[in-house]
Formats: structure tokens, sequence, C-alpha cells
């Protein structure tokens, strides 16, 4: 199925060209045919000749519901621009052409309708010109009646190659159904409508609003009882589930999407296509929308200073009044008066619902750059924040460059599903940011080191806290050899060894202190892992010092044991030498034999030895 919204000035043929195309009503008010004018979206749909089935959301061209036909266009992918021959361009073809700009709709028609009633040439030369700088610039047009059925048939087959070239929606897209219609049903409750944009739903689903959770009861596409439907398409759901659906509220997937009232935004030129008044030959002009920027800065720069601070901000069939907060440029930060379920990348169209009727109203479409943007608390933080959003394409290094750590749900719930590997668990980092936390813990563990020599390491908490990170998990994946991670404490051991080599070491190191020369025994260094291999490579690495095989002590007991053999009565027995050094025959023995080895000492007979360098006094 495909979904095409009307567009066009009040009485241009919209509805009669819908109805002469699907044999259907769009407009069901009593009111509407009574006043022959469309106030509410109608729904109307039809076979194309190719086979596709197509429905239309016919919108009021009348200036007092903008925020309605606003709601029909906002997930149409495609418009059917109507332009009636005997009136030519007016103010709402302007403000329509505008809103459709600002929402980046690239695909559509331009049908010039009435056409029994004057010479369509020069109502679509005229609405050419206007579409001409547009993303609509490249749109076939038609000249049709939708009384005499004149060049319907062309439209129809118009419309099926338009529909040929829309882009094909993701089915696995996270569901965001805005809420057109809402009503209860006797017998099966509630029901809502509204045009599905990608994605699919089935029965069963459990969606969410803003209200609660909901579940889908049964569904329907075009009338028809379906069990799933993917979109583009519209649908009627009936819901189970206590919230009560409104118009203006989005069905979504649970947790696919930021319900945010905190948005950073890029402004772009709503109707910058259309500024520089109208065709020479045309029909008045609107009023021009007099944003300054526009007058002396050119289409393609808006100034967020340019904007009145109170505004509409529309999205899809939501109407919510925001605030508007210039960071700098044409970058703003919007703070709305409900939260939105949004992401990054969302186009709101901003609207001053203050201006006087014949004004074009629309002022600009609002790309959301951030949809949970840091406080700006310091001065100079919103001009900073303006720079580095300038330039900014919403995506996962630029999310992750502004928060520096993210879950993979909060990614997906901003509009990213995230593409590059966690650092540890769900959790995503900033490259950079994460290298330079890395550097951090390493600095934390020395100084920790240093001010607490008697503690065995930096507890797993104080170097979150020292850090600021939300999950201690994060401090663990940061560790890296040399330091390394024991009963939730970070050590570091020396450059150099694998981690738990260096952490077995260091345990050693804090035995050793009190009794500097009693190696420990084979049992010992069995259990710290310490076998002939990691004992050779913490030697070698300057970790430990090895006495003989399987002895081994602390660099430099070698020097502090001559220090204390020097101030024994000389010569001394290995007997003496053992109570001096605090140690057993075991480490005693091969220890003299060393330092025999090494000069330091000397045999003077079989039970006697003397040091060679002079005693310290
Ligand atoms: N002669 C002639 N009259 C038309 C044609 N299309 C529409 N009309 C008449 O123009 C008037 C307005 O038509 P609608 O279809 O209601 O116009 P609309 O664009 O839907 O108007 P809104 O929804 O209120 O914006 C009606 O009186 C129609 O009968 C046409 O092709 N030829
Ligand atoms: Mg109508």
């Amino acid at each position: 199925m495909h979904v095409v919204a009307t567009a066009g000035h009040v009485d241009h043929g919209k509805s009669t060209l819908v109805r002469a195309l699907t044999g259907m009503e769009p407009d069901r008010l009593e009111e509407e045919r009574r006043r022959g004018l469309t106030i509410e979206l109608g729904y109307a749909w039809t076979t194309l000749p190719s086979g596709e089935r197509l429905a239309f959301v016919d919108v009021p061209g009348h200036e007092r519901f903008l925020a309605t036909m606003l709601a029909g266009v906002g997930p149409a992918p495609a418009v059917m621009f109507v332009v009636a021959a005997d009136e030519g361009w007016m103010p709402q073809s302007e403000e329509h052409l505008v809103a459709l700009e600002a929402l980046g709709v690239r695909h559509g028609l331009l049908v010039v309708t009435r056409a029994d009633l004057a010479d369509p040439a020069p109502a679509v030369r005229q609405a050419q010109d206007r579409l001409a700088a547009s993303g609509l610039g490249g749109a076939p047009a038609l000249a049709v009646s939708g009384r005499t059925g004149q060049g319907l048939d062309e439209l129809r087959k118009a419309l099926d190659r338009l529909v040929a070239t829309l882009p094909e929606p993701d089915p696995g897209a996270p569901v965001r159904l805005w809420i057109d219609r809402a009503f209860s049903v006797r017998g099966s409750g509630t029901v809502v409508t509204g045009t599905l944009p990608a994605g699919t739903i089935a029965t069963g689903d459990e969606l969410a609003l803003p209200g609660g959770p909901v579940r889908v009861r049964a569904l329907e596409c075009l009338k028809e009882q379906v069990t799933s439907a993917t979109g583009v398409a519209r649908v009627a759901l009936n819901l189970r589930g206590r919230a009560v659906p409104e118009r203006g509220q989005a069905l979504v997937t649970p947790g696919a999407w930021t319900d945010t009232d905190l948005v950073d935004v890029r402004l772009s030129a709503a109707g910058a296509a259309g500024a520089g008044g109208g065709p020479p030959d045309g029909p008045p002009m609107p009023a021009e929308h007099d944003l300054r920027s526009r007058a002396t800065r050119g289409p393609s720069s808006l100034d967020g200073r340019d904007l009145p601070r109170r505004l509409t901000a529309h999205i899809g069939s939501a109407a919510v009044v925001c605030e508007v907060r210039p960071l700098g440029g044409e970058i703003v930060r919007l703070r709305l008066a409900a939260p939105l379920p949004l992401h990054v990348g969302d186009v709101l169209l901003l609207r001053d619902p203050g201006r006087d009727q014949g004004e074009v109203r629309v002022l600009a479409g609002a790309s959301v750059l951030d949809v949970r943007p840091p406080a700006l608390r310091r001065r100079g933080a919103a001009r900073d924040r303006a720079a580095l959003l300038a330039a900014a394409v919403p995506d996962e290094a630029f999310l992750l460059g502004t928060h520096r750590l993210l879950r993979a749900g909060d990614l997906l719930a901003m509009g990213c599903a995230p593409a590059g590997a966690p650092v540890c668990g769900d959790w995503h980092a900033d490259p950079a940011y994460w290298a330079r936390l890395g550097e951090r813990l390493a600095e934390e563990v020395r100084r920790h080191a240093a001010e607490h020599p008697l503690e065995p390491g930096l507890p797993l908490e104080a170097a979150r806290h020292e850090l600021g990170l939300p999950d201690r998990r994060l401090v663990a994946a940061l560790v890296r050899s040399p330091l390394a991670v024991t009963d939730g404490r970070i050590m570091s051991g020396p450059a150099g060894l694998p981690a738990p080599v260096a952490l077995a070491v260091k345990r050693l190191g804090a035995e050793l202190s009190a009794r500097p020369f009693l190696a420990p025994e084979a049992g010992r260094l069995a259990e710290l892992g310490l076998g002939p291999r990691e004992l050779a490579a913490a030697v070698r690495a300057g970790g430990l010092f090895r006495v003989a095989d399987g002895i081994v002590l602390l660099p430099g007991a070698d020097a502090r044991a001559v220090e204390l053999l020097a101030r024994l009565p000389q010569p001394f027995t290995v007997s003496q030498a053992r109570q001096a050094l605090n140690t057993s025959r075991r480490v005693a023995v091969p220890l003299l034999e060393h330092l025999d080895r090494k000069g330091l000492t000397e045999r003077m007979d079989e039970t006697h030895r003397r040091c060679r360098i002079s005693s310290p006094e």
C-alpha cells in the first residue's frame, strides 16, 4: 500500500479530486458537506492501474486548519499538490509548500484542477515556478477536472509512476504511529487510526502510549481486517489497555524512542523556495514571512534570534507549544510543553500561531540533532554547543562524541542502531574519551598507591567515583596491563608483565614487606600462580630478584641484606646471618652464596664469612 496526502489552497478541488479518483467520500462530517469545506482529515483509497493500492489523506486547505493539514502530510511520504486553474497560486498554496519544504517532502505531483473552468496552462506555469526551487521542483504536472473527469486516467497513471519511485520503508523499523483519530466503538473499545510510515504492527503487539502500555487487539488496513501491517500503510488499531489515546499522541515500540521535552535542532529555511516575491504576472503573493535573516543573509542562513520566543512545534499529528532558546546561528534549543517520542534526524515544523491570517505562519523546519542535550550552565556554553552542532551529522559517532558513553538501548532510542563494538556489556563509548579514561585510571591508581602505600590497590568503586562513571563494570573494562583487578581493587604491576603475574608479584611484595628475606615457600608461589616461567618473567621485568631456583625476594633485597650483615660482628656465621635477616636457612644459605659470588661477602673458613664493604657506621 502507498499513502499520498493532498495539499493546496482552500476550495481548489482537493476533496473533489480524491472523490473522483476513489469513489469514496473524504469529507465525512455533516458540517463539512454543508459548508463545502474540509475541516478534518479525510481518508479514501483506490487501486491503481498497476494493481497497487493507494490511500489518500485529504487535508483541509483553509488557513484556520493548518495544524490539521500538517498532521495529514507529516507521516505521508508523497503529496498531490492541487492548484485550481481558475485561481492560480494562492496564500495557502504558498503556506503548504513552505510546510512541505520544511518537512523535506521530495515526492509528488502538481495537479492543476478545475481545468474545465479556465485554461490550466498559466496556473501550471505559475505553480511550476513556485515549486522550482523546492524539493518538489521536478514534480510532474497534470491538468484535470474533478467535475468532468478530464485528465483523470492520465493522473492515475502518473500516480502509479509516482508510487513506483517511492523509497521502500524498513519493515523492521521501530513503530511510531501518530494518532490522527481516536474513538470508541461499542463492543470493541478504543480505536485509533494513523499513517504508519515504516515498521510493522501485528495483533498482540504491545505498544506504548504516553499514558502507559497498550496491546493491539485487532488491526485493519483500508477497512479490511489483517493480522499485521507494514508501513507505509493507513491503519486502524483496536487497542486494549488503560491509557486513553488521543489525537496528537504517538503509539510507539516500547524503548525505541526517546521521550523528550528538550531538543537541540538545526533550523532549515522553510519557504526559502518561496521567498522573494511572486512571479511578475501572478496573483498577489501572501505577506512575506519576513525573517530578517532571509532579507539580510540570504535564504541559506537562518538565525535563531530572528524567531519569536514562543512557537508551536509540529510533528506527525502532534502540535506542542515550545520555547525557543537561540544557541548561535541556526542552532536553537527547544523546550517543549509536553514530551514527544523523538529520534535524531526527525524534523519538527515551527509555526507562529500568533501571526495574523493571511501571513505565512510556518517559519522554519527544525532538524533534531540531539534528543538528550546537556545542560548549558557555563558562560559561553551555548556558543560552544552551537559551534559543535553547526556541522554535526547526527550519527553514532556524533552521538557518542557528545554523550561520550551510551548504552545500546539509549543509542537505539535516540534513533541510531549501534554499528560499533561495545566497550563492555551494552556500553558504547566515544573512542577518544575512552582512551582518556584509561589514562586517567592509570593515574588514579598510581596516585592512590603513592598516597596509601600500605593499601593493596584502588577499590573499583572509588575508581568509578573518581572517573565519574555510571557502572563499575566500565572501570573493570578500562583495566589494562600492567593494571590488574583482584578482590575488587585495581593494582598496578611492573610494566610489561601480564596482568595476573603483575598482580601476583604485587601481592608477594605486600607479603614480603614485613619480613623481606623470608622468601615464599614453593606452595605459596604455586597458590599465587607463579610457576618457573612466571617467576622468570617477573625477574626479567625487574619485579622480583632471583636468589636461587625457586627462591625469590624483592629487587634490592641483596643490597639491604649486605647493609644488615655489615652491622654484625665480623666475621659471622650462617646462623648469625639468618637471625640478622630474620629468615630461614633455606633462604640464608643461597643468599650468602649469591653475595659471595657478587663479591659483597667472602668466606673466611668452613663456617665464617665477612662483608667486603665496610659497615655504614
Ligand atoms: N467546475 C469544477 N468545479 C470543481 C472542480 N473541483 C472542485 N470543484 C468545486 O470547487 C469547490 C471546492 O471543491 P473541494 O473539492 O471541496 O475543494 P477542497 O480543495 O477540498 O477544499 P478544502 O478542503 O476546503 O480546502 C466545490 O464547489 C467543487 O464542486 C472541478 O474540477 N471543476
Ligand atoms: Mg477538501
